[in-house]
């Protein structure tokens, strides 16, 4: 259709070249590059009109949602004169969506699914109503993702099923409408499994030939479908190596089927054996990806990108990062960057990805930050860029989180352009998100670049990594859980000391997987950064780190400030009562509530295990004395009954109480002075079951709660992810008091108690 200039001031949208057939008195604007715009303010025949003028479809809609965020964040619109284009074509994300069978009812979900159903998939097929989906994803492309994994890397052999396509179908059609395509997850190994050949070996023509028929059929069904991702040798995964072929052989069959369509195979890096032997000192999982594919560099066809995680180990709150990105130099790669809640639940992760994207690789000792590699610049790639990896989530704030929004938010912005500050960044969020209130835009600001950190202060410092269950849910405290296992996430730390020697001197070697430049950096004690000290060393806890303080001092230190960090982030918040909707105010109180708790937890159950482990004391004289506590243990107990925890760092003097009768309580009398105090209880909030607590003071109920929150553990006893806290402030106390919890236990949930806490409120 043609269309006239318009004859009164307007927002003129379309193409270029629309534009142009249109209104040719327009040439004065110059084309930006593939999927990017222009917005710019022109005068016709006496009239002005603001230009949104795209290179193409993409480009029309990421101008638009330009315009509307400087809109929302009150930016002047009036001289507006932009010309922007994405830093690379590829800004995916991966949802680990599940499309098989939802999860039956009283099986708690996992750390990601704590935040809801798919918006995708229910029961094992496209939900038949697919409007939220068209909401997710509008939200994509108003921050320029342009493709998008259906499900998990863990690919389920339903989706390459013939009876499937009009599901994909559904899917793909939603997404297109916001200039999203779709991306595939493939096993290796489906020639066999799925195409019931004697083989999947990449060198079998047979394989080969499935391969191809089935892509076609796929894009016959969804022709603009961007490509696989696909996960080999993996965590159980099948991979080349049942055949004793390279991941190279492995791409090809499979490149060279999507080749003519145009479409793309993500071939993952994250590629480990998770059978090491502990006892091996030169083993080393952080290894893995380098010594799986350098050797690979530019073996791969051109429509093959190497999609390297961040770092070499698995989204851990401080990894270097992975050496791979500076080690394949004819060869497409994509960074993979988490925005799911694995590992870093309390993280806001913008600043995190920077730090990762900003860093040097120093290759050919020149000037080499990731991001210029992963964008192509660096060693001018044709193909590269950025994916995310999250869930798609039913939950009316998406993902049961105001604050993880800004994560996704971030994701999108950063991989448009990586050298967008942080803080630009999280601004645009807090204005487009919570208005335009200075006072709510800088607190917000200031509680999200902070969050990081304070997440790993809590959790753990010094490069020792999430100290969580590995082998479990990735969520709770669980300090050697990671230890004495195949898994290659330890931290090593016995009665002397701590961390992995990845030295290339006597240790694993890793260190040595960098450039000589980075390398030298790492291999050194003098020059090694602190936060990655025992990531790259193994030290006595008395080494003195740059800072002066030994390396058990700083543990303990960091602890205590992080969980201090966590209740400071409260503290902030509640200032903000009165200028954020009384909902949104609620609902994240709550949540930063939850978050000062597990802090707590954190601080006390890493530091009590070192000071238990080393023997050292903290010279602040904190840790393993908490006078104002007491233990359910001491307390007079009526049908409670002591028990040890599994992780003993997990509860305080290593035992809970747990409530095997119908009713059970536990008291004691108020001991110190008298005023307005502050109680804090601890108790086990299994996932399932809602067992109620009371609280009484001098015989009065001044508290009645459910233990009924869904957190990810599938214990029914007390452990690291089950513990929280409920505090009641508020309450006058005199000497002799009694204060008794009572427990009343629901199925398997035990009502179980750690501890109370009197404090001065
Ligand atoms: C999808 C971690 C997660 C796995 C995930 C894997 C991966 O190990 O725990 O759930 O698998 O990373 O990235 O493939």
């Amino acid at each position: 259709m043609e269309h006239q200039a318009p004859s009164e001031s307007a927002v003129v949208l379309g193409t270029l070249d629309e534009i142009l057939k249109s209104a040719p008195q327009l040439a004065l604007i110059e084309k930006p590059g593939a999927e990017g715009y222009c917005i710019k303010w022109l005068e016709l025949r006496g009239v002005r009109h603001l230009v949104i003028a795209g290179a193409d479809e993409r480009g029309v809609l990421y101008g638009s949602f330009a315009l509307l965020r400087k809109i929302g964040a009150g930016e002047s619109i009036r001289d507006l004169d932009q010309r922007q284009a994405p830093s690379a074509p590829v800004r995916w994300l991966n949802l680990w969506d599940v499309v098989g069978v939802p999860r039956a009812p009283g099986v708690p979900p996992s750390p990601m699914r704590l935040f809801g159903d798919s918006v995708l998939w229910e029961n094992g097929s496209a939900r038949r109503d697919l409007s939220r989906l068209h909401d997710f994803a509008r939200m994509l492309a108003s921050v320029g993702i342009n493709g998008c994994a259906v499900s998990i890397v863990n690919a389920e052999p339903r989706l390459l099923d013939p009876n499937f396509l009009p599901e994909l179908k559904r899917i793909a059609g939603v997404f297109r409408s916001w200039g999203v395509r779709i991306v595939l997850p493939v096993d290796f190994s489906s020639p066999k499994h799925i195409g019931g050949l004697a083989t999947f070996d990449p060198f079998d023509a047979k394989a080969a030939a499935w391969w191809k028929s089935k892509t076609d059929e796929l894009y016959a069904a969804v022709p603009d479908m961007a490509g696989f991702v696909m996960k080999a040798d993996s965590e159980g995964t099948l991979g080349p190596s049942a055949y004793e072929r390279t991941h190279a052989d492995a791409a090809r069959p499979i490149a060279r089927a999507l080749k003519p369509h145009g479409g793309l195979l993500f071939y993952r890096a994250f590629v480990y054996n998770h059978r090491l032997d502990w006892n091996d000192m030169k083993a080393d999982r952080a290894r893995a990806a380098y010594d799986y594919f350098h050797a690979l560099d530019g073996r791969f066809d051109d429509n093959v990108v190497i999609q390297i995680k961040n770092g070499p180990i698995d989204f851990q709150v401080r990894e270097p990062v992975s050496p791979l990105f500076g080690a394949l130099e004819k060869t497409n790669q994509a960074i993979e960057l988490p925005i799911i809640q694995e590992y870093m639940g309390g993280g806001r992760l913008v600043p995190w990805w920077k730090d990762a994207l900003d860093f040097d690789m120093r290759v050919g000792d020149s000037d080499t930050p990731v991001k210029a590699i992963v964008t192509g610049r660096a060693f001018r790639q044709p193909v590269g860029g950025f994916v995310g990896v999250t869930i798609s989530s039913m939950d009316p704030t998406w993902t049961r989180s105001h604050f993880a929004q800004a994560n996704l938010y971030g994701f999108g912005r950063v991989a448009w352009d990586p050298d967008l500050g942080a803080e630009n960044v999280i601004e645009e969020w807090t204005r487009l998100t919570f208005g335009n209130d200075p006072t709510t835009v800088r607190t917000i600001v200031d509680m999200n670049l902070r969050s990081w950190r304070m997440y790993e202060k809590y959790t753990g410092p010094l490069g020792l990594q999430t100290l969580t269950e590995i082998t479990g849910n990735h969520y709770g405290v669980a300090v050697e859980a990671s230890e004495n296992n195949g898994w290659g996430q330890w931290h090593r730390a016995d009665a002397d000391g701590v961390g992995m020697n990845r030295t290339v001197a006597t240790g694993t070697g890793f260190i040595g997987q960098f450039s000589p430049a980075v390398a030298a950096m790492y291999e050194s004690l003098e020059t090694c950064p602190d936060d990655l000290l025992v990531f790259m060393h193994h030290v006595p806890y008395t080494h003195k780190l740059h800072s002066g303080k030994t390396v058990i001092q700083h543990i303990y230190d960091s602890h205590y400030e992080g969980a201090e960090a966590a209740e400071e982030y409260l503290r902030d918040w509640r200032s903000l009562a009165g200028r954020v909707d009384d909902q949104r105010y609620r609902e994240i109180r709550a949540s930063l509530e939850y978050q000062a708790g597990a802090a707590e937890l954190w601080r006390d159950a890493v530091a009590g295990w070192f000071f238990k482990t080393s023997g050292i004391p903290d010279a602040h004289g904190r840790v393993g004395r908490y006078p104002s506590r007491i233990e359910a243990e001491a307390m007079k107990l009526d049908g409670y009954m002591p028990q040890r925890v599994i992780h003993f760092e997990t509860a305080s003097g290593e035992t809970a109480v747990r409530c095997s009768a119908a009713r059970c309580s536990a008291g004691f009398r108020h001991e110190g002075a008298p005023g307005w105090h502050i109680l804090k209880v601890r108790y086990f909030d299994y996932a399932q079951g809602a067992a109620r607590f009371r609280l009484w003071v001098g015989g009065q109920l001044v508290d009645e709660w459910a233990a009924d929150d869904t957190l990810p553990t599938r214990r029914a006893e007390p452990d690291g992810t089950s513990s929280t806290r409920r505090m009641i402030s508020g309450i006058a106390l005199r000497p002799g008091d009694k204060i008794r919890v009572e427990g009343v236990p629901d199925g398997t949930e035990d009502a179980a108690l750690d501890y109370v806490e009197v404090l001065m409120d």
